[in-house]
Parts: structure tokens; sequence; C-alpha cells
């Protein structure tokens, strides 16, 4: 019997038993019928979940990307693996095949070698959604090089300090990217980035834009007439299974991002494993996933998971609404896609369109849509279901995090039955359980608590680079010997969950996660602002927005406050990205603290939602009188 395809729900319960039962004889006849390896593990895991200390597949040996390409070519050769969609409708798409895939990559990998980076050495890569992209990612994969890649919106300053922290040798970049009918300046952030990162080398340059940018002698290299001289073949690097394979970073509850490490073996048995399943995975599929490759969601479903699994993967460069409101319904009628995976706050904003952007186009190709990145609300589930899914097509509503490397908890298409809101079980391998504010377990249906994971799991991250204190401290530690995901959910009566939020001081904004730390760190840095409170609150299309509390240093000298709104939301601009701008800003004389100084975020949460029913407990504030000035002044 395989455990790879789960196929009906009785299925789902027998691979779910074993996997508890029994994971390492689970994973370990997973991984052994489904990748090439140079040489099998000694044990399938060993671990020790108090000092977050977990290894999978201990003393393999192999190479992820030998099992996203070369072990396709000999059957799959010429079938297409990326599906290159332009943000220019009237540009032309790309089909790579896995053939040309081969050759792309050992082309990047040879140049990589001869720019110097070796096995273990950093790499950042700030590139749009073009094929380069995915070839660099591949390409330090093939040479055991960690790549890092950093979302190509981020500004200056976060590229800067997620470079340092990392010391990175090289950057692969672009002389620009385009964006709807934008282009943005994709080298000229590089360079004032660089300015303040001494590990950096080499700076590889892509042409996209063809925009005229600067080129510093010995330091920046056109990528292009290196790899027109490369040879397009490349030996493996032989990596062991608990080689790093990445870095990627994710906002924390401090100003300083988290560079999430995953490692080899585990990450790829487990984002293959969960793209067959999750989406149903058939030979003649065209899969597409929304997300940027600057996200954890990119990394394993634009890539890694379809590249596993010899699928052909849609690349696209452009947004939702450029050139209008039907682009993502015209790229999936051109495509014939099969399985569509997006992001509620990009189906709230098309949803909220007329509805003939989406009736227009055929999509009759689909077989199973997707959500992923934040909850999705009931109305935006329906819409989904009805007008993209014609209320043919399961909706996979898959709970996850960078952290977790692949989705968690999900419904199995065709297998389990969904529910709006529900991201529904735990795939087999996972051991979800609820936590109450005194650390025990809530046993039981009907139940709310902290989501924490019990038990470990190949594609978890392994530490978090350069701290593995913080790694320890952040996730295991509030729960001893047990994950904690940050995230709280609800298990109804049949075992059902629903995720319903952070509980942490992380608040995600049209999918992306914003810590509320560095967002501060930077508005205080602005010479008018004494001190600063970020927190989020409901928006129609975003999911949630920013209202931050603002005390001004001198209250007489600022007298224009929208001139100082703006130069504040500039401010964060520059320094996170654009992204990260708020939607209310109040000038406020005080802010809500504990005795020991802490700022009472749950108070101004409250606020900030409209909600002045409970404050719940305030007797702890040392100012309680603040609170009615800052709830009588809300904006
Ligand atoms: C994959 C990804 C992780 C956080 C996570 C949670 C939220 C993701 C969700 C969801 C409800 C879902 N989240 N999927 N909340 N339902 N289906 O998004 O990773 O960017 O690290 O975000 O996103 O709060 O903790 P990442």
């Amino acid at each position: 019997m395989s455990y790879y395809k789960i196929n009906n729900l009785e299925q789902y319960f027998k691979h779910y038993n074993k996997s508890i039962r029994e994971p390492r004889k689970f994973w370990g006849k997973i991984a052994e019928e489904n990748f090439v390896w140079y040489q099998a593990w000694d044990k399938v895991v060993d671990f020790n979940m108090g000092e977050a200390d977990v290894k999978w597949f201990v003393n393999a040996k192999v190479n992820i990307t030998k099992n996203c390409i070369d072990r396709h070519l000999a059957k799959r050769g010429e079938k297409t693996a990326i599906i290159f969609e332009p943000n220019d409708p009237n540009e032309e798409t790309l089909h790579i095949s896995y053939n040309d895939l081969y050759s792309r990559v050992a082309k990047m990998a040879n140049v990589l070698r001869e720019q110097g980076i070796k096995k273990g050495d950093r790499v950042c890569i700030y590139l749009p959604m073009i094929p380069e992209l995915a070839v660099a990612i591949l390409a330090c994969a093939r040479i055991g090089a960690i790549h890092s890649v950093i979302f190509a919106g981020f500004s200056a300053s976060a590229v800067t300090s997620r470079i340092n922290d990392c010391e990175c040798k090289m950057v692969i970049t672009s002389d620009g990217g385009f964006r709807g009918n934008k282009t943005v300046d994709l080298k000229g952030i590089i360079d004032e980035a660089l300015e303040k990162c001494p590990t950096v080398e080499k700076v590889l340059v892509v042409k996209r834009t063809h925009t005229a940018v600067s080129m510093k002698e010995g330091r920046d290299y056109w990528l292009q007439p290196l790899l027109y001289d490369a040879i397009p073949n490349n030996v493996a690097e032989i990596m062991d299974a608990e080689d790093p394979l990445f870095i990627l970073y994710t906002s924390g509850s401090t100003g300083k991002p988290k560079g999430m490490l995953h490692t080899t073996a585990g990450y790829m048995v487990q984002t293959a494993y969960t793209f067959k399943n999750i989406f149903n995975h058939e030979d003649n599929d065209v899969f597409w996933c929304t997300a940027d490759i600057g996200w954890i969601t990119g990394h394993s479903y634009i890539l890694y998971g379809p590249l596993l699994n010899g699928a052909t993967t849609v690349l696209f460069e452009g947004i939702p609404s450029y050139p209008d409101f039907g682009r993502f319904w015209e790229v999936i009628d051109k495509h014939q896609v099969t399985q569509f995976y997006t992001a509620p706050t990009a189906i709230r904003s098309l949803a909220k369109e007329s509805d003939e952007w989406v009736d227009k186009y055929d999509l009759t190709s689909l077989k199973v849509i997707g959500s992923v990145g934040e909850p999705i609300n009931e109305e935006a589930w329906h819409w989904y279901n009805d007008h993209v899914g014609k209320k043919k097509c399961p909706i996979v509503d898959t709970w996850w995090q960078t952290e977790t490397g692949s989705i968690m908890i999900s419904p199995v298409p065709f297998v389990t039955p969904t529910k709006p809101t529900y991201a529904t079980l735990p795939l087999p391998g996972i051991q979800p359980v609820l936590m109450d504010e005194l650390r025990n377990e809530i046993e039981g249906n009907q139940v709310v608590g902290s989501l924490c994971i019990k038990f470990p799991w190949p594609s978890m991250a392994r530490t978090i680079w350069g701290d593995h204190q913080r790694y320890k401290d952040t996730y295991f530690s509030a729960f001893p010997g047990k994950y904690f995901t940050g995230d709280g959910a609800l298990r109804d009566e049949v075992g059902y969950y629903r995720i319903t939020g952070r509980v942490d001081d992380v608040v995600i904004v049209s999918g992306h996660n914003l810590g509320t730390a560095p967002i501060e760190d930077a508005i205080n840095e602005h010479p008018a602002v004494a001190e600063s409170a970020i927190v989020g609150f409901p928006h129609d299309i975003k999911g949630n927005a920013l209202y931050g509390f603002i005390i001004l240093k001198e209250i007489g000298e600022y007298r224009d406050r929208d001139n100082l709104t703006k130069e504040i939301n500039e401010h964060v601009s520059s320094h996170i990205g654009p992204i990260a701008k708020l939607d209310k800003i109040q000038f406020v004389s005080g802010l809500p603290k504990t005795r020991s100084g802490k700022i009472m975020r749950r108070i101004l949460r409250k606020i900030a939602e409209g909600d002045f029913s409970n404050f719940g407990d305030t007797s702890t504030l040392l100012n309680p009188e603040i609170v009615d000035e800052i709830k009588d002044n809300k904006i």
C-alpha cells in the first residue's frame, strides 16, 4: 500500500491513524517510494521538542533539484514545467519544458560557481516574478547555496537588514520589474540597500525592463551574457538531508525579522506530498498559484511542490487588476488552468468588482480552487465557490505558515467534505492541539484555544538563522514541548478546525504578515514622533488594516496633521515597504500602559474596531483616564 495519495475519506483516516501511531513508518515509506536519494537515512526522525531540535531522514543524501528536474527528463522532458505569463498580456507567454528548465538551471548553477559561490554560501534573490527567479532559486539548490529570496516589494532598509542578518555573498536582481502599468526600480533599491552591506561581493543583474541603471565596476554584472557562455550541464551537489535549503524572513514581535531556516529532505518530502493531495494533482493538469515567490506559498507551491511532482506550474508576473479586473480569469481560460490557488484578499478585491469580469471567461477547466494566507470570510468563500468554482470545485482552505514549510490543515479535495471558513482536518502526520491559558491541552470538540502542534513534521523550520534561542523562545516556550503557531483556533463538533486569527502582535494585511513592532520602530524614528502603537482592525478588502496611535513630541509644532500623517506613512513605506502603510492615524496624548510599562494593546484593538462595549480589566493600567480620551477622538 502506498501512502502518497489519499483517495477517499476512509483512506484519509487510515493514513492519518498510521501517521500518528507509526510516524516513522509513514514518512519513511513516502520518502522511500517517491524520491531519488544518493543514500538512504539511518533514522526517519530524531527530535527533542523542548530544545527545538529536530532532524528528519538523518544522514540521508539527496539533491532536491535532481528530484524537481533530472528524474523527470526521461519521461517528461518535453512536458511544460513552467508557463510564464507576463505582466503585459500582449507579451508572449513562455513555455519552459523540463528539458529547457534543466539546461537553464545548469547554466545558472555554473555561473554561480564561476562567480565564487560555494555550498553553504547565502545568495539573496531580489527579483520580480520572471523565469530567472525560479531558475536562480533552483540553481542555488543545485550547488548547495542557501537562497534567501526577498519579496521585491520590500524597501532598501528592509533589504539591508535581511542581507546583513544572514551575510549574503551575492545578490541576484534585475534592472527593474513590471507591475501593472508601473515599473519598479529594483536595481536602484539594491544599490541603496548595498551601501550598508559589507558582505556582498557580487551583484548579478537580469535585464527585464531595459531601464537605465548604474552598474558598479567589479561588483555588478549583467547576467545574460554570463549565462550565454555557460555550459548547459551540471553535476548536482550531494546534500545532507539536514543541509540548509533556504532562509525566508517572516515578521516577528520584535523589530528584527526572523530568518526561518528550512532544510533539504524533510521540506522536499512534505511539499511534494501536500501538493499531490491538496491539489489532487494529475499528469495533464495546469496548476496556478498566484502568490509571489518571495513568500513561502510561492516557494512551496509555485516551485518546489509542483516541480517535485513533475507538474506544469504557472508563473504570473502581473497583478489581478491589470489591464483589467478580468486578468485572473482570462489567464485561467487561456492556459486551461485546472487548480487555482490564491488569497482571500485577492478574492475580496475581485468580488467587489462586477461579476461580468469573471462570468465572461470559460473557467470549466478548473477542478480545485484554494485559499491561503488569512482566514477566508463566509461572503468571500461563497463568492469564490459560486463564481469561480461554479459550485463544482472543492475549495481547499489551507492553513499553514512560513515556519511550517507546507500545508498543515486543509480539506483534501473530493475526500474531505468542505465547510465555509473551515480549514477542516489536519493532514496525515500533523497533530494539532488546542491549549488553554493554563497551558493545558483542551480535549474534546466545540472548543477554542491556542493552536499548537505536538509532534514534529518533516517540513518544519529548523531554526531562526543565527538565533536558535529566539526560535526556542518564540515557538517552543509558551507551551513547553509543543510548537506554538501564534494563531487561535476553534474545533467544531466533528473535529474540524477553523483558524480565528493571530493571538500575538502580528497583523495580517492583505495576506502579508506584518509585525507591529518593526512598524512602530520605523514610525518612532520620525523626528516628530515620541511613541506609537499599531494595531489591526477589520477591513472589507484587506482583511485587516493598520491603525496607528501616535504620541507627538511637541504637540504645538506640528499643526498640519494631514501633512504629518502623509509624512509618517512615507516614512513607513521607505523603511518597510508600501504594504505596511497605516490606514488610520490618530494622534493621542498618551497610550494605555500597565505598571510594568507594557502598552495594553487589547484596549487599542477594541477602540480601533469601534467596539467600546467592554475593555475588560483595566485595573492594572497606570493611566486609565487615557482610555476615554482615545475613545472619544477615534477616527
Ligand atoms: C502560508 C502563509 C502565516 C499566518 C498563519 C495564519 C495565517 C495562513 C490561513 C491563515 C486562516 C488560513 N493563515 N493560512 N489563517 N486560514 N487558511 O500564509 O504563511 O505568510 O507565514 O502566514 O497566516 O495567521 O499563522 P505566512
